[in-house]
């Protein structure tokens, strides 16, 4: 049997996520846009009610929730901030990553300071030279005893600069993905260095930066996994990521029709509500069944990953694709409606358009998950 609606536990788990979402984010977005503030005690308020590690096992503190349980939370947080709600996704990957593939000895280290976000963390793949073509970084870490001593450069890196906790894919072997392992670095570490913030389109309320690594001495203990599995771990990550960050264009879009909807009843133009033109009510009927369209994949793309279905990854690919796309989409509608208001800050819509604008991007871009989905459609 499948239920197309959240039951009673993800209903109450929405509406916890809805009222954070309502009072803690969504008064305060502009100015977090506008003064480029990483709201960091708001993300602490957001781990004080399990947020930080949904899908992370509760033996080890996390909520214990699943996959289909977070794509429902990052949707109604990024209603109220998208940005914000995207770096917790990525947070939340971090975590899920180190619950799943480091020892006992380095949860035991990490976990507690992760869930509490006492730590912020960031995922660290991209490279100058290597964007999509991940397999090909290369940030070297050369073995001296019993460390790792990294050189090299990650580009992009959400929460750079003031995350504590990078989780860094590197090279300890041969060209290609064999030769890649991750290794958690923490911010301290001597020859560990940033570069200045990036000015951006949107996701103004996190940093984004390069991360440098000069002879940046790491204990071997802090491993994920071993030599060798760190592109496997970081695709397996990216798996639930590319969930989470197609969640987040859901709730973009989602705050937008809402807000369409009011606008279309107010604004009068010719002597009648805009709602009353044909025109009007045929977009909304599109945005709102494009939406269902974008949540349904998600949610199965979600419950796959949940149940560890053989072919989760492509549904992952195909949910990020379609739900960032067609949400972008919705957005840019909704702007459409609103008429100059909707170009114009104070209507907010033209923030969810800067800020979803990336998610066709990150996190694979679109044309990379068609790559994934195009190489399994041949190969069957
Ligand atoms: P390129 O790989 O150079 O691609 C350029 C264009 O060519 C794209 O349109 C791409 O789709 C296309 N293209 C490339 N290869 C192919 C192909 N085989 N077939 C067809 N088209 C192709 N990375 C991290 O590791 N951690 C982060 O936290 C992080 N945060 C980010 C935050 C922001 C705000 C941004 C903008 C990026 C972030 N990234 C992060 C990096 C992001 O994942 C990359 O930008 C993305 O994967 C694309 O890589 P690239 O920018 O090098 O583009
Ligand atoms: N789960 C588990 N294993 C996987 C996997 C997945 N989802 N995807 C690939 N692998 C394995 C694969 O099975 C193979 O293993 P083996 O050699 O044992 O057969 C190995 O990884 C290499 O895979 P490919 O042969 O497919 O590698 P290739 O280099 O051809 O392409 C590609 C991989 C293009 C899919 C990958 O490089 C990719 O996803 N690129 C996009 C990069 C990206 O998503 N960056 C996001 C950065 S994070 C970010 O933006 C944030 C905001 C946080």
């Amino acid at each position: 049997m499948v239920s197309f609606e959240p039951g009673e536990e993800q209903r109450a788990l929405q509406e916890m996520a809805r009222e954070f979402s309502r009072r803690e984010l969504a008064p305060h977005a502009a100015r977090w846009d506008e003064e480029h503030v990483f709201p960091v005690d708001t993300l602490r308020a957001a781990a004080a009610l399990g947020m930080a590690g949904i899908y992370v096992g509760e033996e080890v503190g996390g909520s214990g929730l699943g996959r289909l349980d977070a794509a429902i939370v990052f949707e109604e947080l990024a209603a109220g901030c998208t940005s914000t709600a995207a770096y917790l996704s990525i947070h939340n990957m971090v975590a899920w990553m180190v619950d799943a593939f480091a020892d006992a000895p380095l949860k035991d280290r990490f976990l507690p300071s992760l869930l509490s976000m006492e730590r912020l963390a960031s995922y660290c793949l991209t490279e100058p030279g290597s964007g999509s073509d991940a397999a090909s970084l290369r940030t070297r870490a050369r073995r001296e005893g019993e460390s790792y001593v990294l050189d090299g450069a990650k580009a992009f890196i959400s929460g750079a600069g003031v995350a504590d906790l990078y989780l860094v894919m590197c090279r300890t072997g041969g060209a290609g993905p064999s030769g890649i392992s991750s290794l958690l670095v923490e911010k301290d570490t001597a020859g560990l260095g940033f570069g200045a913030p990036e000015r951006k389109l949107g996701w103004h309320s996190q940093p984004t930066a390069m991360v440098n690594f000069d002879a940046c001495r790491v204990p071997a203990s802090n491993r994920l996994g071993a030599e060798g599995e760190g592109f496997r771990i970081a695709m397996r990550g990216l798996d639930g990521g590319r969930v989470n960050i197609a969640a987040c264009s859901l709730g973009a879009a989602r705050a937008c029709l809402e807000r369409t909807l009011a606008y279309v009843k107010e604004r009068h133009q010719f002597g009648r509500a805009l709602a009353d033109f044909q025109n009007t009510q045929f977009r909304l009927a599109d945005m709102a069944s494009e939406l269902e369209a974008a949540r349904l994949m998600v949610w199965r793309a979600a419950w796959k990953l949940d149940q560890g279905a053989a072919d989760a990854s492509i549904a992952c690919a195909m949910a990020k694709r379609l739900a960032t796309d067609l949400a972008f989409g919705i957005i840019d509608q909704a702007l459409q409606l609103h008429g100059g208001y909707g170009y114009i800050g104070d209507y907010e819509i033209e923030r969810f358009l800067r800020d979803a604008r990336v998610h066709r991007i990150l996190e694979g871009t679109n044309e990379i998950m068609r790559l994934i989905i195009a190489r399994r459609l041949l190969a069957d």
